[in-house]
Formats: C-alpha cells, structure tokens, sequence
C-alpha cells in the first residue's frame, strides 16, 4: 500500500502556536485524507502536538502551511527532498497558494486552493509519475458531497476536545487584512444542511479524562453569512446537545432569532471581529459596517441571550496613535468581554494590506516566520514600530491582569466557568509570548 504522509508544521513562536490551549486540530488536512481514496494508508502528523520523524517511510508527503509555519514547512519539505528523487512532496494551503514560485523551490508540486476537485487528480498524476508543478481550480469548487473527515487520524493525539466543522466558504466583506475573500472568494458558500448534519451525527465524543463532550469549533468566518441557511442549521443541531463556539460579525445582533437558536443550539461564545475603535480604520479596511458607537449594544444583546464573547481587536492601522492600547483595553474591560483577541496587523501575501504597505515601501521584515500578529513587519503610521510592538505587549498583559479578569467576567451572564480556565490559559501563554516575543522580534 502506497503511504501518504501529511504534516502540519508548528509555527514555533506564534502566540497560537503549540501552547497547551491552542492545541487544535487541523482541519484541512483532514479534508485532504477524506479525498484520499482508500488505497493509501495516510497519516497525519501536526508538530503542534506530537514531534515529526524526518526519517520516516512515505510515497507522498503533503504540507500545509499558513504564513507563520511556511519556513518550517520548506525545511520539512527540504528534509524529505534531500532523501532521493522517489519521495514527493506536494504542498498546499493559503500561503504557497498566493506564492507558489517561493513554495515550488521547495516542494515537487502545489495545490493553490481548495483540495476539492484537485487532489484526486494529484494522486492519479503521481501514480503515472506524471505530477505536474501547479494545479489550479478555474472555479471555485462546490462543498457538495464532501466526504466525512476521519477523526480516527486524530484518536489519541494531545489536541484540546473539541472537533472543528465547516458549514461555508468564502466571505463578501474583504477586509483588506483578512486572506479569506482572497482565498475562499466573495461568495459564501454552503454546504447542503444535511451533509453538515450528518457530519455532526457521526461525531464520537473524546474519549479518555477530558469531562468537555460535544464541543464543537465552527470555522467558518461567519456563522450567520446566510441568515437563511444559518437559522435552518441551527435548528437542525439543537438535538445534538453541542457546546459550540463561532465566528461572527456584529451584525448579529439584527436578528433576534439567530441569537435564540444560537443558544438554543448550544452557543458558548462567538468570536466578533470589531478590530477597530476608529471610524477612520473602519472604513479604510473596508469594514464601515462595524460602528463603534453601537459596540457596547452589541456585546450587551450577545450578553443577554448567554453568549460569551471573543472580541477581535487589531492594533496598527494608519490612524492608531500611541493611545489606542489603553483606550482599547479599557473598553473591552468595561464592556466585559470574555476573551480579547489582539493582533499586531499583519500584511499577508494576497492581501489588500500587503498590496497597498508593499507600494508604500513600509514592509520592514520579509521572514514569513515573524508574520504571526505578534510582531511589527512595516512602519506603522501613527507610531513608531517599537510602540506598537510594546503597545500591545501591554495591551495584553493589562487584558490578562488578575483585576481585568475579575472585572470582565464576574457577573456575566455568559458560560464564565469556561471562560475563566481560557484566560488563565491564555495569561500563561501570554507571558511567555512577551519573554521570547520581546527577545526574538527583529522587525523593530
Ligand atoms: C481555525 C483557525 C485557526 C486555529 C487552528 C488552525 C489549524 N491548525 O487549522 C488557530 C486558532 C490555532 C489558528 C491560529 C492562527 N491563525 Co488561523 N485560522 C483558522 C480559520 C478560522 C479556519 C481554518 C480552517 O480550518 N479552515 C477550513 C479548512 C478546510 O481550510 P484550509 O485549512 O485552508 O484547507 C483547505 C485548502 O487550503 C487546502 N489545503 C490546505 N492545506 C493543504 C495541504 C495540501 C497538501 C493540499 C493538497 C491542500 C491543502 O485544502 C483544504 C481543503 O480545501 C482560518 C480562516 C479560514 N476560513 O480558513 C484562519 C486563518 C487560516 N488563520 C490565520 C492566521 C493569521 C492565524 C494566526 C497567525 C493568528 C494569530 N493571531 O496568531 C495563527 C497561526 C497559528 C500557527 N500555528 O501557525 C489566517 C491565515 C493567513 C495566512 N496567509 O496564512 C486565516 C486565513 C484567517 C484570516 N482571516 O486571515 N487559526
């Protein structure tokens, strides 16, 4: 039997990198073996959980990457490279899949997109010794019939007991820093109700000492994109007894419905991109539909229906100066949300951001391993790039201080006996961040 091997590399300095609370499953790549037919034996190895064996036996090596991970992806694929011309490496995901030339000094062939309606055709060319260096979709695939992910790749791997599940793809709002439009395009698409459905069927629950069953992470980027759509599934999994957590925009809050079967169906929080407190950032990155001065309201009406709140936050833009930190801090404390999600903008290849700070000449660091929100890669107008850098050092540590935590989630009305645990979590993590992220940042 021909061995697939398919590896998710560990962006070692990423705030979410390997820390015990981030410690998710990769999704793609169990897309990547559903569409494997079943005379391959696959396996997957994530670096975020288990250590990878460079020596190991394979016909077919397939990477995956986002931009933090991508250099140690190359040298993976190097690795593999090195040990003779009969083992290939394919590599796929929304880095190389803006820059496969970059990708292509590395690897023997790149998937740019969706493995849908590609892979099958990899694994045929690679049987006749045919693989050809780039495959490409001319359309974007439909997300019919997708076959199940195999959640026995992952039994007994160290993830967090939660199981990820798309129900879309693609996001119309094309926010200039986001690599979802640019990746997945400006349609949403949705899969069929009942083949999301049965895909939650099938779930097994986590075996072993973790009392968390159930938990399931929606990835897609929007939750709500289709209000039709999303209040049909959402009537469909309340039977399932979930605890599920989402992405979302503040335009939630428009549909009172959505928010009853969000709880009903088990919503234990919702991230909400609100990125800015600035009208001005707002509209330039193309996100004018969040108004900062409804912000309160929103979080306030996700509160009321028991949903915790994840509020994204990103620091960086044209018009923050040295102030924004604390103003941002001080209102995601007075509005109490759960957990603060804070990035350093970050331009990543594809991206309107990269577009417009590459014409500027304002990209100061081109080492992809940097590009993980935790680190200044351009000059940033309002400040100077160690300010921003410290900035929001500060930011979250002030997030994270004991008093925030007390005063942000005592008395809420969301899940606050999962919420606490996460900002325990993510203090210590956050802690060690600010040691190596503050020691190991060049681009400043
Ligand atoms: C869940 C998620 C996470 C999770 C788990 C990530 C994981 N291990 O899968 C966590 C929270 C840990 C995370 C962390 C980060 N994330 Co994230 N994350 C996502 C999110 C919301 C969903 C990912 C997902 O499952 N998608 C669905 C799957 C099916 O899609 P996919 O992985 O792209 O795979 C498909 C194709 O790309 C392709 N493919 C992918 N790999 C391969 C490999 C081969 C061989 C082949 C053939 C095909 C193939 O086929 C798959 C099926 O079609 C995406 C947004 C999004 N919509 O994708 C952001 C996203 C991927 N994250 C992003 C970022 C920036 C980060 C962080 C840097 C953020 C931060 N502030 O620290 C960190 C980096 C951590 C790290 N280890 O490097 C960016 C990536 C941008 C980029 N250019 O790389 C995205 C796109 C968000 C955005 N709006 O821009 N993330």
């Amino acid at each position: 039997m021909k061995k697939l091997l398919l590896i998710s590399p560990l962006a070692s300095n990423s705030l979410l990198g390997g820390d015990f609370y981030f410690r998710l499953p990769t999704l793609g790549l169990l897309k990547v073996a559903a569409l494997t037919p079943p005379d391959w034996e696959v396996k997957i190895i994530d670096e975020k959980v288990e250590p990878l064996d460079l020596n190991q036996e394979a016909d077919l090596v397939g990477i995956t990457a986002m931009t933090p991970a991508v250099n140690r992806a190359y040298e993976i694929a190097d690795s593999f490279k090195q040990r003779g011309i009969k083992i290939k490496v394919v590599m796929g995901g929304m880095h190389v899949s803006k820059l496969p030339d970059e990708a292509l000094k590395h690897c023997d062939s790149v998937v740019i997109g969706e493995a849908e309606g590609l892979w099958q055709t990899v694994l045929e060319d690679f049987n006749k010794d045919e693989l050809k260096t780039i495959y490409r979709h001319t359309a974007f695939p439909p997300l019919a019939s997708m076959p199940l992910p195999d959640w026995n790749l992952y039994r007994n791997k160290r993830y967090l007991p939660v199981h990820f599940v798309e129900t879309t793809r693609g996001c119309p709002h094309d926010c200039e820093f986001c690599s979802v439009t640019n990746s997945f395009g400006g349609k949403f698409r949705n899969r069929p109700v009942d083949e999301v459905e049965r895909e939650i069927q099938n779930l097994e629950p986590f075996e072993g000492k973790f009392t968390l069953k159930n938990v399931v992470f929606f990835v897609d980027d929007n939750i709500i994109s289709n209000k039709t759509y999303a209040k049909e599934f959402l009537r469909r999994i309340i039977p399932y007894n979930l605890k599920w957590l989402g992405q979302t925009s503040v335009n939630i809050v428009k549909d009172d419905e959505i928010l009853d079967l969000c709880r009903k169906s088990g919503c234990m929080g919702l991230l909400i991109g609100f990125e800015s407190l600035s009208h001005d950032n707002l509209s330039k990155m193309g996100k004018g539909f969040n108004k900062p001065q409804d912000y309160f309201d929103v979080i306030k009406k996700v509160h009321d229906y028991g949903i915790g709140i994840n509020g994204s936050f990103v620091f960086g833009f044209d018009h923050d100066d040295e102030g924004v930190f604390e103003r941002t801090v001080e209102f995601t404390i007075k509005a109490k949300l759960e957990i603060g999600y804070f990035s350093i903008l970050t331009p990543y290849p594809g991206t309107g951001l990269y577009e417009k700070l590459n014409s500027e000449a304002r990209i100061i660091d081109r080492n992809w391993s940097r590009y993980n929100t935790n680190n200044v890669v351009f000059k940033p107008k309002g400040m100077s790039p160690e300010k921003l850098l410290y900035g929001y050092y500060d930011a979250l540590k002030l997030f994270h201080s004991y008093s925030s935590i007390y005063k942000r989630l005592w008395g809420t009305t969301s899940k606050w006996n999962f919420f606490l645990p996460m900002n325990f979590g993510f203090r210590q993590t956050i802690k060690k961040t600010v040691r190596h992220g503050l020691a190991g940042s060049s681009g400043v």
